[in-house]
């Protein structure tokens, strides 16, 4: 598909004339909303056997300790409803997960007090940096399903982070290590031209020079 118009009418683009008024003032600036789900990453979608599977938990803490998915499982659960934002300008509201709140998990971490921020490491090679006061609020989680069902693996199957309150690229799909850290440090879009904050409520996007990224990029790319 060449031609643009057909583009956005086939990724079910909505107008914010077509939102309930109430709803319009959560699409934060620059941002077009999406019925549907957009597919963004870098890189190949890994595969795993969950047997061999493991969350680790390391950096700034006592003791290194992993998790099994099942042991993941067996930890507290939430649901959560949330909006998302990605910086390619897509917002969809009402996202529901499942998982464990951050905040349920860090009291099993034994972390040291002087760890203030984390890194998610993910597959394939990707990482994210986010404060950890910041993942105390209650919709931050590891989330295994989306909307009722376990999550997809183009969606980050089996384990994904969701940080709601930051541009999508700070939730990490695939996620495999926890690194708690003293000081700041950027991941990889951090480190490649984009906001260390990256709130999109204050349009945090880019840490220089606004870089181009036309309000449609997202429909050229794979959804569901
Ligand atoms: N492991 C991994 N996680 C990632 C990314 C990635 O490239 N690799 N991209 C991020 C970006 S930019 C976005 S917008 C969201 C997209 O998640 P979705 O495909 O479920 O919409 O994943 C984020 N998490
Ligand atoms: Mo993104």
């Amino acid at each position: 598909m060449h031609n643009k118009a057909d583009r956005l009418k086939n990724a079910k683009v909505i107008l914010p004339s077509d939102i309930d008024i109430e709803k319009r003032d959560r699409l934060p600036a620059g941002q077009t909303f999406t019925g549907k789900f957009p597919i963004l990453h870098e890189g190949e979608v890994p595969k795993y056997d969950l047997n061999d599977w493991r969350l680790t938990i390391g950096g700034e803490v006592e003791e290194e300790i992993s998790f099994s998915f099942d042991e993941i499982l067996m930890l507290p659960s939430t649901r959560i409803q949330c909006d998302i934002h990605c910086v390619t300008r897509w917002s969809k509201l009402d996202t529901e997960w499942e998982g464990v709140l951050f905040s349920d998990l860090l009291p099993l971490l034994k972390v040291k007090p002087e760890a203030k921020f984390v890194m998610f490491h993910a597959d394939p090679d990707y990482e994210t940096n986010v404060p950890l006061a910041d993942l105390m609020l209650d919709n931050v989680m590891l989330a295994y399903r989306y909307a009722g069902e376990p999550l997809t693996e183009k969606h980050g199957w089996p384990l994904r982070t969701i940080v709601p309150h930051r541009y999508f690229w700070k939730s990490a799909k695939w996620v495999k290590r926890i690194e708690f850290m003293k000081e700041d440090r950027p991941g990889f879009w951090e480190r490649n031209g984009f906001h260390n904050e990256a709130d999109p409520f204050k349009e945090q996007r880019f840490s220089g020079e606004a870089l181009p990224i036309p309000e449609d990029e997202w429909t050229k790319k794979e959804f569901d």
